[in-house]
């Protein structure tokens, strides 16, 4: 908005049918809104335009615009699309007939969208005597309590006569000045709920709509959702005229162009791309009006209605013996899971309205409280509820402790909640602060992942488990194998953040990292008395033998141990150097093979045959081929064909 724009504030009627609100606004504005509805309609104008008023209140010019649709579908869209914008309603209430069945629903759709108040009118006061309309102001004050206008004020006057309607001017100027103007809802991604698409000749497609949230500036790239087509703003009117950008709160026209934009209709959103999802399956908070004809349990159709779009559906209460009713009653609230046939753009805190799909009557409505629900296994049911049910940070709690030991990524969690990555990285870094979220630093092939201290903890006790039963049965390791290790204690989708846990879990000291080999912390060598000198035998029954020692169950006969014990020894002495495995499987001595290297070395030799090693050295082929392999591995020596050179 440039400076010399006007302020404007957009105020909606409420009330039954024939009691006098488009009259009032007329009235009030000069404007007939159903002469323009009927144009309209015969295609003279394309719009409905805006009756409006416009008055300078302390140097600012402000301006009052009327949204005065007939009948009570377009009411219950128009609510809901006002809620981008400054809500403030205007119920009208015919001094004669008093509050009649629309009136009572009109009221109760303002509470479930927690529209603010604005004031009440009462009409046609010319048709009644002084008395009566004392009696009618009454009446009215009585139905108001517990609903939003409770305590607005009521204004009777005639818009036959022009009486009182200076008044309900002056109280609207008075009320739409103090308005709170949410300028930070223009910040946030953009977000049009169309209400009306069409294509222009040549001119690409028309979406129109209240900007719900965010700003829109010609040039600028758009997503419609849920098709998931992409457009460019080619020019942008905001209430019939051309602007460089609308921000949220505007009655926003797009000329939008880009492929697959025939297709699109009423009930999709544009919207700033990648900032938002379209989902069936949603988790609500919701009341159900007391006038519903019965209770809730298990699944009821019903008629879902958000911003512009209208979704055909089911819902059903989401309860625990512990948390939150299992039956919706008339007049209560509760958490549900609402299902529809075909996915809806929604975030966190969108209000909706639910309707009977037949007779079309309001049931009740309510709050989005998860976009993008997935019903968790049983035992998390209950935490993923009250987290959902509690703040944006606890929702944030929830959702990484949804995605369990892989962690959440910013976009999605962005996404759910429809605000930028600076807010969500902020407020998760706090969490972060507090200890209530743990970070899993960026890797490759993933960004930075957040992770719930649940799954660490599974994460932690998974690898006690898993080191335990290990050693349990390698009662001499030195370490279980890294590759190994991670397999047992990871589940696949955080196997990409084993550096990460490792780390963590090495801090915790849970295990220590060493190599490529995870050990417990403090676990000593772990040899009993009886277990050591044998091993101490068995080196020394290898050391004996030289460079051509027995078949290790040769030398397992010679010390008489158990074959379990003796293949545990076995491993604890290579691991610790003495012995060393060949590449054939042969076990030898270090001892032996440090003898060996220094004799090649006295040699003299540059280069040498197998058969002179095997003469020199009176090796069998058996043993001469493994120990040419591991000297070549061991960089002692350097084979060329047949021959092999001394380094
Ligand atoms: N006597 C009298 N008639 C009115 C007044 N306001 C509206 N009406 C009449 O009531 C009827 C319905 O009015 P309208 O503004 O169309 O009602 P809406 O359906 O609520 O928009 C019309 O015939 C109006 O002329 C009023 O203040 N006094
Ligand atoms: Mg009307």
């Amino acid at each position: 908005m440039t400076a010399a724009d006007p302020r404007r504030v957009v105020v909606g009627t409420a009330g039954h049918i024939d009691h006098g609100k488009t009259s009032l606004v007329a009235a009030l504005t000069g404007i007939d809104c159903d002469r323009w509805a009927e144009e309209k309609r015969r295609g003279i104008t394309i719009d409905l335009g805006f009756a409006h008023l416009t008055e300078e209140v302390d140097g600012e010019v402000l301006q009052v615009g009327f949204v005065d649709v007939p009948g009570h579908e377009r009411f219950v869209h128009n609510a809901l699309a006002g809620l981008g914008g400054i809500r403030l309603m205007m119920l009208v209430v015919a001094a004669d007939e008093g509050v009649k069945p629309q009136t009572r629903e009109h009221l109760d759709i303002c509470s479930l969208l927690e529209i603010p108040a604005g004031l009440v009118v009462l009409t046609k006061a010319d048709l009644v005597e002084e008395d009566l309309l004392e009696l009618a102001e009454l009446e009215l004050a009585e139905a108001l309590e517990g609903t939003p206008f409770q305590g607005a004020p009521i204004l009777a006057a005639s818009s036959t006569t022009g009486e009182g309607i200076a008044e309900v001017h002056s109280a609207l100027i008075r009320i739409a000045a103090g308005a709170e103007h949410d300028l930070a809802r223009g910040a946030l991604p953009a977000r049009l709920p169309i209400d009306r698409a069409f294509q222009l000749k040549g001119l690409g497609l028309i979406a129109t709509g209240t900007l719900e949230r965010g700003s829109i500036g010609a040039g600028d790239g758009l997503e419609i959702l849920p098709q998931g087509c992409t457009a460019r703003v080619r020019s942008i009117q905001v209430h019939d005229r051309e602007r460089e950008r609308a921000v949220a709160g505007e009655r926003t026209s797009v000329q939008l162009v880009g492929s697959g934009l025939e297709s699109v209709v009423r009930g999709e959103q544009a919207v700033e791309p990648g900032a938002f999802l379209a989902g069936r399956t949603l988790l609500a908070r919701c009341h159900l009006l007391p006038s519903a004809p019965k209770p809730i349990r298990g699944f009821a159709p019903v008629r879902f209605h958000l911003l512009s779009s209208e979704r055909i559906g089911k819902l059903r209460p989401l309860g625990t013996p512990t948390f939150g009713p299992e039956t919706l009653e008339p007049g209560g609230t509760a958490l549900v899971e609402i299902r529809l046939d075909s996915p809806v753009v929604a975030v966190r805190g969108d209000r909706f309205i639910l309707r009977r799909p037949s007779p079309q009557t309001t049931l009740g409505g309510g709050t989005i409280l998860d976009p993008d629900w997935r019903r968790p296994r049983r035992e998390q049911l209950e935490s993923q509820l009250r987290r959902l049910d509690d703040g944006d940070d606890q929702a944030l709690l929830a959702w990484a402790e949804r995605a369990g030991e892989g962690g959440v990524e910013l976009p999605v969690l962005c996404q759910r909640l429809g605000v930028r990555a600076e807010e969500v990285d902020r407020r998760l870094r706090a969490l972060a602060d507090d200890g209530a979220l743990l970070v899993a630093p960026a890797g490759p092939g993933h960004a930075v992942r957040w992770i719930a201290p649940a799954a660490y903890r599974r994460i932690t006790e998974r690898a006690q488990r898993v080191l335990r039963s290990f050693f349990e049965r390698n009662r001499m390791s030195l370490g279980m194998p890294k590759a190994e290790a991670v397999a047992a204690i990871l589940p696949k989708r955080a196997a990409e953040l084993a550096d990460v846990y490792l780390a963590w879990l090495s801090k915790q000291r849970v295990l220590a990292v060493d190599g490529d080999r995870v050990r417990l912390p403090g676990r000593g060598e772990q040899l009993t008395e009886a277990e050591s000198s044998l091993a101490e035998r068995i080196a020394r029954a290898f050391e004996a033998r030289g460079l051509e020692p027995p078949e290790s169950g040769e030398i397992r006969a010679e010390v008489n141990a158990q074959a379990k014990v003796f293949e545990g020894l076995l491993r604890f002495l290579t691991e610790r150097g003495r012995l060393v495995r060949l590449p054939s499987g042969l076990f030898i001595s270090r001892a032996a093979l440090e003898r060996l290297r220094a004799e090649l070395q006295t040699t003299g030799w540059e280069s040498f045959a197998v058969g002179e090693f095997k003469d020199r050295f009176s090796l069998t082929r058996k043993w001469a081929i493994p120990l040419l392999e591991y000297l070549d591995a061991q960089g002692v020596t350097r084979r060329a064909g047949d021959r092999r050179f001394l380094r």
